[in-house]
């Protein structure tokens, strides 16, 4: 049996839940309480040696990083979300690179500035908080504008890529950007949102943070 370790807010653990469900798979969802420290736990770990969610173990193997596990996921479905041809596996790479190092890095910063340290009572950076933004204004219309290019981020198929994008920029309406402004990324996250993949893990992002108030 799979056994993903995530959490409801972490981006990267979206991505791995969304692509295990939409590769119909099996799997054991465990929680790690970060705030608690769990993730720093000697147990924990073993698993992930950073203490960082998401992580797999799947039989005798684990594996950490959320792109390279979406990656043996599909891989070992043999699943089109990421296909076999060079061109096409580089332009998923590419992507997924793209939105992890990108709009990650934007959101990560405004995420935990504008929400989560005021939350936590921990001090807010507003340099962080201004470069977040700065990332995102610079970054948002290219995936925008491919998007407007083309039906899905890495071409005309559904792929690895869309599921990482979909997940990074998740916490775009928790952060108040308008996505109104990115009519193309608008348009494509919608179906993917209300996709039975997406909707098995929450109704929007933020969903379990509001029913906890
Ligand atoms: N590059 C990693 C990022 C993982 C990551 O930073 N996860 C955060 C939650 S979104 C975490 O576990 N933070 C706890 C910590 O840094 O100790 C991936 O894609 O899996």
């Amino acid at each position: 049996m799979l056994t993903i370790y995530a959490l409801d807010l972490s981006s990267p653990a979206l991505k791995v839940l969304y692509v295990a469900n939409y590769l119909g798979l099996q799997y054991e969802r465990k929680g790690i309480n970060l705030a608690e420290g769990e993730g720093q736990s000697e147990e924990y770990k073993r698993i992930h040696p950073a203490g960082k969610v998401p992580a797999i173990i799947d039989g005798d193997f684990s594996l950490w990083e959320s792109n390279a596990i979406i990656r043996y996921l599909a891989a070992k479905e043999k699943s089109d979300l990421y296909p076999a041809d060079l061109k096409q596996r580089a332009l998923i790479d590419q992507w997924m690179d793209f939105a992890a190092l990108h709009i990650q890095n934007g959101i990560g910063r405004v995420l935990w500035n504008k929400i989560m340290a005021p939350k936590l009572g921990r001090e807010v950076d507003e340099n962080s908080l201004q470069c977040g933004l700065q990332f995102l204004n610079r970054y948002l219309p290219i995936v925008d504008e491919q998007l407007g290019k083309t039906l899905y981020i890495a071409g005309e198929k559904l792929s690895l890529a869309d599921f990482a994008l979909l997940a990074h920029t998740d916490p775009l309406e928790a952060i108040e950007i308008d996505v109104k402004k990115y009519p193309n990324l608008d348009k494509w996250r919608r179906p993917l949102q209300s996709a039975d993949f997406f909707q098995k893990v929450h109704k929007f992002y933020g969903e379990s943070a509001m029913a906890r108030g």
